[in-house]
């Protein structure tokens, strides 16, 4: 498929999605997020991508959602089409790992995009905000959420009352970032990791993800629990038993991912 609005690759395991709508500093329009969920979808399905990096500009990861595509709908509108939500969520619903790589602007819905992913590596130039308010409005796809429970109550309350933003550095000490690097090293840092993951047998990392997403929707108990099993159910793969096994003979593991 033909994009206009972002770029896609494939890296030694890695599949990139780079947002490049340098005009409007990667604004989410309607067609930009349509082709993000189809470029997912299609690495979702292609057994040679094992890990996801998204990623922005220098200057923007993404400056939100198109406020100018926004400003003329009424409510039944947005309400009936249930205004743009089914695409947003590609990324929360994605099984393979994704890793948000975040340089410059993560403002609104560009900042809950990169919320969504399982991990965000930012350069020291990122900048990450739920200005929403400012508009007369509210984050529409899990600002007041995913923010709350990764950098508690106080935090989000002041990003979503105030609009201000937070440097990288902020977003570190919030727990809003796995790690913060230099700008020119974002991406090779991005591809290390991802590539650390892709390095993973398959499924252990999909139920690994799972159990650790599990955490934000369960009581700990259940959560505990689900991670018990789950630890147990990993005794019925091939992979683990190779893994245990190269341990004790001290070699690397050969992963067949089942
Ligand atoms: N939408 C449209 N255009 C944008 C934009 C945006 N969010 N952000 C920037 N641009 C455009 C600017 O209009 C400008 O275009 P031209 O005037 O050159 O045509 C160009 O990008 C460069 O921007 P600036 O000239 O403003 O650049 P500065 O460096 O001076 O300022 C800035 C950078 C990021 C501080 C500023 O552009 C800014 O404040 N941008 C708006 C940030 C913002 O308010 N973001 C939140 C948008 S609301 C939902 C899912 C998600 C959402 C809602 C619902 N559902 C699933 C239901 C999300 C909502 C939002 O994100």
């Amino acid at each position: 498929m033909a994009y206009e609005n972002i770029i896609v690759e494939k890296r030694n395991g890695i599949g990139i999605i780079t947002l490049d709508r340098p005009k409007a500093l990667n604004a989410l329009c309607a067609a930009l997020i349509a082709e993000m969920e189809q470029a997912l979808t299609d690495f979702e399905a292609d057994d040679a991508v094992r890990c996801i990096v998204l990623t922005g500009s220098e200057r923007a990861f993404a400056a939100g959602a198109d406020i100018k595509e926004m400003k003329d709908k009424d409510y039944a509108e947005v309400l009936n089409e249930d205004f743009i939500t089914g695409d947003w969520e590609a990324v929360s619903h994605c099984r393979k790992p994704t890793i948000a790589a975040v340089a410059g602007f993560a403002l609104g819905g560009g900042c809950e995009v990169a919320m969504m992913c399982d991990m965000i590596i930012a350069a020291d130039t990122a900048k990450f905000g739920q200005p929403e308010i400012k508009l007369g409005t509210i984050p529409g796809s899990g600002g007041t959420q995913r923010l709350t429970r990764a950098v508690g109550k106080s935090l989000a309350m002041y990003l979503c009352l105030t609009g201000e933003m937070i440097d990288a550095e902020t977003a570190l000490t919030a727990g809003l970032v796995a790690k913060v690097v230099p700008a020119d090293e974002l991406m090779n840092e991005a591809l290390r990791v991802a590539s650390l993951i892709a390095g993973m047998s398959q499924p252990v990392v999909k139920v690994c993800k799972e159990a650790v997403n599990r955490a934000y929707e369960t009581t700990l108990a259940g959560g505990v629990l689900f991670e018990r099993r789950t630890f147990h159910a990993t005794f019925a793969l091939d992979d683990r038993k190779e893994g245990m096994a190269a341990f004790a003979e001290k070699r690397k593991p050969e992963w067949r991912d089942r």
